[in-house]
Formats: structure tokens, sequence, C-alpha cells
């Protein structure tokens, strides 16, 4: 119906009330131009959504109305309706300068695309929305309100409501800075309801954008599980000068140990955020996150991971061969720490870095001279730390909308994921975070396995 084998949605607005945030979030596209100003966007920008190499749909940006009201005095003299209105009015205004924006909005709905007229209903509702809504029923497209509140105030939403029921037979809340994938579905299938011949293509676009988000998660687990092996089988030499005094150059290996890591977590989160189409625009993690504290940091170390009562619980049991760093002595059962209040639950970070990553080994050379090595780590914290962290950026990265250019999400937990689960799954993250370090050949792919098993049942918590 639009020359195209996609549904065509243009957004259309008042400026400034969240067009093409709304556009940007529903697209997963963060190139969207976002302005803090009105009147900014002079023309329509075309978004096909293509999911593996298909175009399921396509939206429009537009920009906003600029004389709603005397349009509407015009159309109403015209007395024409729907699609002969539609090409009056292009005709009528389209050189005439002050009327660009009010011509180039309208023209995706000569082409056949259905609306989306979004308004931020936040604020009270003012004649010039009653116009351009009524134009927008003159001209008679499919079409749905969506409600973008740009802050908490629903004070005016009853006048509002009133307002759309007048003039749309679909309205939706659809939140531009917060809204997450099932939201985004939810609008998707509300767009069935105003153009009923495209439902066979939107149920289609669905389908691809779920199975799509399916496919990204395990994406995810690959790539975390990826991470972490590396991370853990990581080794760190450098060789010492015959004669030298190893202790200077101690500390030296010791960063490049350390600042690998942080290397490897920061490539990490970079191929989460292509994963979740995070491109162009760097968004802010919550003040409030645990992500904001380097990876090495005491209070990293004392909020994620395993409590050691927990740790202790889950290397019980565990076998001599797995279970040897985790023995009562180096949990520090026998220095009475681990008796001491508060030592079961917190204030523990310091201790657990400086457990086994810290230490680095001295080789001789069977010439003379010695090497230096740090790692594979038998800190047990390491992994659960590492993962705790991983897991964290991921719900961010998947939960931010693309829309939201000012700031973080309000609400996302940041508390140590892995003290969360039970029992069962921290024992099985510990003894296979183990295996994967320091297993033979064939023991580290089965642990691969298993842990992506076990990443993958942390990814679906939220
Ligand atoms: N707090 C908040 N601000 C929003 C929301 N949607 C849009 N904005 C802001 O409102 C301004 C205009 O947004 P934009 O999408 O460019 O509006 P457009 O002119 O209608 O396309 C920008 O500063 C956005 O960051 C929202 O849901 N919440
Ligand atoms: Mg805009």
């Amino acid at each position: 119906m639009n020359g195209r084998a996609h549904p065509l949605i243009a957004v259309i607005g008042h400026p400034n009330e969240g067009k093409s945030s709304v556009l940007s979030t529903l697209t997963e596209d963060d190139s969207v131009v976002v302005n803090d100003y009105p009147g900014e966007t002079t023309r329509c920008h075309y978004f096909p959504v293509e999911i593996n190499g298909t175009v399921v749909l396509e939206l429009v940006d537009t920009p906003g109305f600029q004389n709603p009201q005397r349009i509407l005095e015009w159309m109403r003299a015209c007395g024409k309706t729907d699609d002969a209105l539609l090409q009056d009015f292009l005709a009528t205004f389209a050189d005439q300068e002050s009327f660009h924006h009010d011509c180039e909005l309208m023209k995706p709905l000569v082409q056949g695309a259905a609306l989306i007229y979004v308004v931020d209903c936040s604020r009270p509702l003012l004649p010039v929305d009653e116009a351009e809504m009524e134009i927008l029923r003159l001209v008679n497209k499919p079409r749905m309100a969506v409600i973008n509140f740009k802050d908490d105030d629903r004070d005016y939403l009853p006048a509002w409501t009133n307002a759309f029921r007048r003039h749309f037979n679909v309205i939706r809340e659809f939140n531009a800075h917060h809204a997450r994938f099932e939201e985004r579905i939810a609008l998707l299938e509300t767009l069935k309801a105003i153009q009923q011949d495209w439902e066979p293509q939107i149920n289609r676009a669905i389908d691809a954008f779920r199975q799509n988000w399916d496919y990204r998660r395990q994406q995810a687990v690959d790539a975390v599980c990826d991470y972490l092996t590396t991370a853990l089988q990581l080794v760190i030499e450098q060789p010492l000068a015959k004669g030298a005094d190893p202790e200077p150059v101690k500390g030296q290996v010791l960063e490049r140990y350390r600042s690998t890591l942080v290397i490897r977590e920061r490539q990490l989160f970079d191929a989460l955020r292509g994963l979740y189409h995070h491109h162009s625009f760097n968004f802010e993690l919550p003040a409030q996150s645990v992500l904001q504290e380097d990876l090495f940091s005491e209070v990293t170390w004392d909020v994620l991971g395993l409590t050691r009562k927990q740790l202790l619980m889950a290397a019980a049991g565990m076998g001599a061969g797995i279970g040897v760093a985790l023995d009562a002595a180096s949990l520090g059962l026998s220095t009475g720490l681990f008796a001491a209040a508060g030592a079961l639950v917190g204030g523990t970070g310091a201790w657990f870095m400086g457990q086994e990553l810290a230490k680095v080994r001295v080789h001789r050379l069977p010439l003379g001279g010695s090497r230096l090595v740090v790692g594979p780590s038998r800190n047990p914290q390491l992994p659960l730390v590492l993962l705790d962290r991983a897991v964290l950026f991921y719900r961010e990265v998947m939960n931010h909308a693309h829309g939201n250019r000012s700031g973080a999400l309000p609400d996302l937990a940041s508390q140590s994921v892995v003290r969360q689960t039970d029992a069962d799954h921290q024992k099985q993250l510990l003894k296979q975070a183990r295996l994967l370090a320091e297993g033979s050949s064939m023991e580290r792919d089965n642990a691969r396995e298993q842990l992506a098993l076990l990443i993958a049942d942390l990814l679906v918590m939220d």
C-alpha cells in the first residue's frame, strides 16, 4: 500500500515533544538526532529497520508543526477531506517558506505512511495541540497517539485523554527514555490495530525482533564466556636479567596483569554495546552503579562476587584439586578474621583482592636469569567479580533506551548478581571457573560449555 513491502510509519507532532527520541528508542538507532531546542529538524529522515538483511519496518522522523492553527483554518475552508485534502494542501503551500516544515511533515502520508502522533503529556494541553490533532483527523490516515511523559507530572493527563479520544482510536503510553524491549514490542502490537492490512508484516517484524533479541542474548553469553576464558587463563611474564633484583619488577608485572584484565573488560563492554546497537552515543552509567568503580577498586571487591560465607559453602565438597585455595586457612578462618563481625558480609574487598591475584612467581631459567610470572589467578573471587561486572553492564546496555541521551536509567540493580543466585549455581560457577583456569585441555573445553549455560541463566534474570 505504500509501494514498500514493509510498513511505513511517520512520527509526527509538535516541536520538541520527543518525536526523535521515541523513534530512536523504537528503532534502537542512536544515530537519530535528538535536539534540546525546538524546530531544528527541517526535513524528513527515513529510518529503515533491518534485521538479517531484510527491512521489516521503516520509520520517518519529521519536523514539528509550524502553523497548525492557520492550516486548520485553511483546511476547514477547503471543505475536502482525506487524500484530496492532503494533495490540495501540499499543492497550495509547497512554495511558501513559512510552511516548509508543515509540508515536509505531511509528505510521508502521501507515500502511504501511517502515523504516530507524539505528545509530552506532562505539560498542559494547548489550542495548537487541538489544531494539530484535528488536522490529522481531517487528513484521515491510520494513526495512534503516543504519550511520552518527559517528567512525572500526570495532572494534565485527563485533559489530554479527552482530546485524544476525539481524534484517535488508539492511544498508548511509551516513554522514550525508559521503554525496554517488551514495551517496544507492545507498541508494535498496537500498530496492528490502526492498520489491519499490515498485520502479517507487523507479525513478521515482531517475530524477527524476538528472534534477534534471543540471538543477541546468545551472542552476549558467548562474548562473556570468551572473555572469562581469556581472563582466567591470562598469564603475564617478564624476563629478569641475570643478577637483577626481582622486587621492583614484581609490581610492574602485576600492574601489567591487572591492566590487561581492565583492557579485556573494556573490549567486552564495547562488544556488548555494539551488540545492542549503542554505536554512536556513549550513554552514562547510573551514578549509584558499582560499575562507576574501577575493576580493582576495593568497593568493587566488597560488593561483588560472593561473601566469604557463600564462598566457603560453595567450595565445600568441591574436591581437593579444585578446593585448594578455599580451605579454611585461605579464607582467614584460622586467623579469626572469619569470625569477626561483618567479615562474612562486607568490608572484605581488600582481603579478597590481596589473595592469589597478587602473587608473582619467579621461574629460574636453565641458562641463567629468570622470568617473573603472574597468572592464571587462583583467586576464587576473581571470576565472580568479573562475571558480576559483565552481567551488570549487559543489563545496562540491553535496557538503555536509545532515545535517552541525557543519562542513566534510574532503577537498575547494581549489587552482585552471583550473590543472589542459589547455592548450587554458585558452587557450579566456582567449580567451572577453576577448571577453566587450571584444568586439562578437555576439562577446560567442558568447563567453558558448562559456564556458558550458567552465564545464560544469569543473563535472563533481571
Ligand atoms: N526527560 C525526558 N526528556 C525527553 C523525553 N523525550 C524527549 N526528551 C527531551 O526532549 C527534547 C526534545 O526531544 P526530541 O526527541 O528531539 O523532540 P522532537 O523535536 O519532537 O523530535 C530533548 O532534549 C530530549 O532529550 C523523555 O521521555 N523524558
Ligand atoms: Mg526531532
